[in-house]
């Protein structure tokens, strides 16, 4: 009985430690120290935006050029959340993510400005900024 009780509160703190764990985790591998500063490339002239797609957007703001061919890739990690489905309403752009891997979205030419999107609920928000 004793025994038993001792056991199970060992478990118990045990899963206490490892919640904690996971949430440091997860706050780490966001924004800001999670990414590489540049998250734009061009290859052969083709802009590629990545942006890591998992309880959100990250980076949730990125800087680009204006008026080159540009790819918005997405990259996902066992993304379950509503982060897999993105929107981005002023190119009446919506499309559901791999839940693992990458998915590429063509944007085209973009002329200078500000790109809004968010997940389909609209409660992770992203934004492009492209300029000359
Ligand atoms: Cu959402």
């Amino acid at each position: 009985m004793m025994k038993s009780t001792v056991i199970s509160i060992s478990i118990a703190v045990l899963l206490i430690i490892g919640a904690f764990a996971l949430a440091k985790n997860n706050s780490n591998g966001s924004l800001e120290n999670g990414l590489p500063a540049n998250n734009v490339s061009i290859e052969n002239g083709v802009q590629i935006v990545q942006i890591r797609a998992k309880g959100g957007y990250q980076p949730r703001i990125s800087n680009a050029k204006a008026g080159l061919p540009t790819i918005l890739r997405f990259n996902t990690n066992g993304t379950f959340d509503c982060s897999a489905s993105v929107i981005i309403p002023s190119l009446k752009i919506s499309q559901f993510l791999a839940t693992s891997g990458s998915t590429d979205i063509d944007l085209g030419l973009q002329s200078a400005g500000r790109l809004q999107g968010s997940c389909g609920m609209g409660m992770y928000p992203f934004e492009i900024n492209f300029s000359n």
